[in-house]
């Protein structure tokens, strides 16, 4: 076994850690000033950090432990793989069990006729390898030209340069010369936040209608494809209203324009459906997934594609050249293929459908009556609620947008809940086998944390609105 430094304190690690580790999405200066939180332990629904706290995750990890942590399964089936074939590669003619195994199962599960799979190594890869197969599939079918990818801003595709491109988080875009050439954003469907005096259903649709007006603003024949996620999930859980998709369907069937659903959030149990796919009634040309695929256990991506592209890419594409290293890594195929057994066996999405998601919805709406909270709004076991130092108006603060939900983030910790915060909404998406008593625990924790961080603005002056 690797020397874990066991006996370190917590103090000696986050001092290790500031000198040496470049932290994701984090800012390094203030890392290095205060440490950063060191989780050590899992199981279930729980963490416990290097002191000994413990957690109850409301994020399963970053969207991905769907089934928990601590699952032996998972363990054994990787420990088997890698004593049978740790790794041998996808590339030039060559194949293994577990990613033959896995496509044939993912092309089971997913609605329509996505029956074929692109392997990858995250959400991430899977997004850029979205972006090359659409745009060269209309060149094979002679139309090079047809090559724009339309996203949304605030949308969340990944970190690479083509996936952070596709995204459309500014704050992203300004480091590193993004977005490349060749993409451009329309407006999300967030009605909470820019609805204006639109009813919710009118608000979806005029959204939706953006895409047309930038189809045609660009041109049919230059537009190859549509990304975006069924409900954005780094962007805050935004829900599009129920007008929403069905619009952006029919767009994109008329004018011609792949459909790239992107479910590495959403897919595998999260809108308590297989995949929001089916939730929202979408039917997509190629899917995105990740996270979930192996409950996090270990990284995997995939982009399902749908038989009329893998059938015209087939016969006219020849050699696609793309790939990564890790395409189909046979280990954490296995690890994938062992999570989808579970979710099956244990009746894991058809006990959300009948008991768990209709008991979080019940419990996480009373978090509406909180006076700091001007929605709370869920789609099967991903949620958010949105602070507000004026309910009636649902204003946004008057400081700087995101301190009231770093508060409330920080408070929660303190209390023992990991939830997230997207500017001053607050998200979860807690693993899928959480238990009614969990749910429970959950929302006493938040309830609690959300008095205390009004207690908290108030003395620090910062429960001002905007208006
Ligand atoms: N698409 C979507 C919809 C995602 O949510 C990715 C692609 C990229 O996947 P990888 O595996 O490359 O990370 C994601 C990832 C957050 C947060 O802050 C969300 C993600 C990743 C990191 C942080 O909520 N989602």
């Amino acid at each position: 076994m690797p020397d874990y430094p066991d006996q370190l304190t917590t103090q000696e690690l986050q001092t290790l850690d500031g000198a040496h580790h470049i932290h994701p999405f984090t800012d390094s200066a203030g890392i290095k000033a205060h440490g950063a939180r060191i989780i050590s332990r899992a199981e279930g629904v729980y963490l416990w950090d290097s002191d000994g706290n413990k957690l109850l995750d409301g994020m399963a990890g970053l969207w991905c432990v769907n089934l928990g942590y601590g699952r032996k399964e998972l363990v054994d089936a990787a420990a088997q793989q890698m004593l049978q074939l740790p790794y041998y590669n996808t590339f030039f003619q060559t194949t293994h069990p577990p990613a033959i195994m896995l496509a044939k199962r993912l092309g089971e599960l997913a609605p329509g006729d996505l029956n074929r799979v692109f392997f990858s190594g995250s959400g991430s890869e899977a997004n850029d390898t979205n972006l090359r197969m659409v745009r060269h599939y209309w060149s094979c079918l002679g139309k090079p030209e047809k090559h724009v990818v339309i996203s949304r801003k605030n949308a969340y595709h990944g970190s690479t340069v083509a996936a952070a491109s596709l995204g459309g988080m500014a704050f992203m875009h300004a480091q590193g010369g993004l977005p490349i050439p060749g993409i451009t954003h329309i407006e999300q469907p967030y009605w909470y936040g820019e609805g204006g005096d639109l009813s919710a259903a009118e608000f979806g649709l005029a959204r939706a209608r953006l895409l047309e007006d930038e189809i045609d603003r660009i041109g049919d024949d230059k537009v190859a494809a549509f990304i975006a996620e069924p409900v954005q999930g780094a962007g805050g859980v935004v829900i599009p209203p129920a007008t929403y998709w069905p619009e952006i369907q029919r767009i994109c069937d008329e004018h011609e324009i792949l459909l790239i659903v992107d479910e590495v959030i959403t897919g595998y149990g999260r809108t308590a459906n297989w995949f929001a796919s089916q939730t929202f009634n979408i039917c997509p040309d190629i899917m995105t997934t990740a996270k979930g695929l192996s409950s996090g256990y270990l990284p995997i991506g995939a982009s399902l594609v749908c038989d009329k592209v893998a059938d015209v890419l087939e016969e006219k594409g020849g050699e696609f050249a793309h790939g990564y290293t890790y395409s189909g890594h046979p280990v954490a195929c296995a690890v994938a293929l062992e999570s989808l057994h579970i979710l099956e066996k244990e009746k894991i999405i058809e006990n959300l459908q009948k008991d768990i998601a209709p008991y979080l919805a019940e419990k996480w709406q009373t978090l509406a009556d909180h006076p700091l909270i001007g929605e709370a709004r869920i789609c099967g076991m991903m949620a958010a609620i949105e602070l507000t130092p004026d309910k009636v108006a649902r204003a946004p603060f008057a400081g700087e947008r995101g301190q009231a939900g770093l508060i409330c983030r920080d408070i929660c910790f303190a209390n023992g809940l990991v939830m997230r915060s997207v500017g001053d909404t607050m998200v979860i998406s807690p693993p899928l086998v959480i238990t009614k008593p969990q749910i429970d625990e959950l929302i006493e924790l938040a309830f609690k944390s959300l008095d205390m961080t009004e207690q908290k603005l108030a003395q620090d002056g910062l429960l001002k609105s905007t208006v």
